[in-house]
């Protein structure tokens, strides 16, 4: 039977790219943004839907005979203010459960950050397990980590499976000091997100997003419990990465969330 995932935020920089990555025989993928998206490619087994997923009606359509919803929308950085994160993200979030739940969708896969626990030190030399209280370095981390509380609620209460993956810093390459233990590439992204997708009755998870980074600091042991096996290494960057490091990610160097825990930082 062909698999059905439902991909909200499918025109940011990870949705574009698991669109394109995704792609298997036996798949559809439904791509749901606010935002324009580039037009269906000849055989792309897709739809596109333009839509908030802070719409609850519109999110119930979208959820229609879906297998796992793949959470990606909202606000993904820094820069905004209190009331745009509590409607897009923690708002935003709890329509997408409550969707899901609602419409039968047993599986959502939660796009969140380590900035949810970012002003946890980075430089201890002791492994940052998996299942970190919540410690967030900025608004934005705050609506990630009631994010998260909502899709344990989710589970405890209505059973719905749900993986949050604390995503590192995701790029085409590494590109400052903080992302030579945090990288997660591109490839290990895809890796990721088909290991929550298929790994068997997960319950409720929270697993770190990260390649196979030499100078790692974050457990992988959830991530191999739910079958994520990366394979990219930061350090492969690394001289580029010591020349190229600008004074931004100076700051915030004793904390997970780097830039994010400076008081600066909005
Ligand atoms: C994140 O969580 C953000 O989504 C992204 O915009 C980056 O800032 C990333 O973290 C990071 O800290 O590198």
């Amino acid at each position: 039977m062909t698999q059905q995932i439902l991909i909200t935020g499918a025109a940011g920089i990870i949705g574009v790219s698991l669109r394109d990555s995704l792609r298997q025989p036996d798949r559809h993928l439904r791509l749901l943004d606010i935002k324009p998206q580039i037009e269906l490619g000849t055989g792309e087994a897709a739809q596109l839907i333009e839509a908030s997923c802070t719409d609850p009606a519109a999110m119930f359509d979208a959820c229609q005979g879906v297998d796992v919803v793949l959470h990606l929308g909202g606000l993904s950085t820094g820069g905004f203010n209190w009331e745009q994160y509590v409607d897009v993200n923690i708002n935003g979030t709890y329509r997408v459960l409550d969707a899901a739940r609602r419409a039968g969708v047993p599986r959502v896969v939660y796009a969140s950050s380590h900035h949810a626990v970012g002003f946890h030190p980075s430089d201890t030399g002791v492994t940052v397990p998996d299942y970190l209280f919540p410690r967030p370095d900025s608004l934005y981390g705050v609506s990630k980590a009631a994010g998260e509380s909502l899709c344990s609620l989710f589970h405890d209460r209505h059973g719905l499976d749900v993986v949050c993956l604390r995503i590192g810093s995701y790029r085409t390459r590494p590109t400052d000091q903080r992302a030579l233990f945090n990288w997660l590439s591109p490839g290990d992204c895809t890796r990721l997100f088909e290991a929550a997708i298929a790994t068997p009755a997960p319950g409720f998870r929270v697993v770190w997003g990260v390649s196979a980074n030499a100078r790692a600091i974050m457990s992988l042991d959830e991530a191999h419990a739910i079958g994520y096996v990366p394979i990219d290494n930061a350090e492969d960057y690394a001289e580029q990465i010591n020349a190229d490091t600008h004074s931004l990610h100076a700051q915030g160097g004793h904390f997970i969330g780097g830039p994010f825990t400076d008081v600066t930082f909005e």
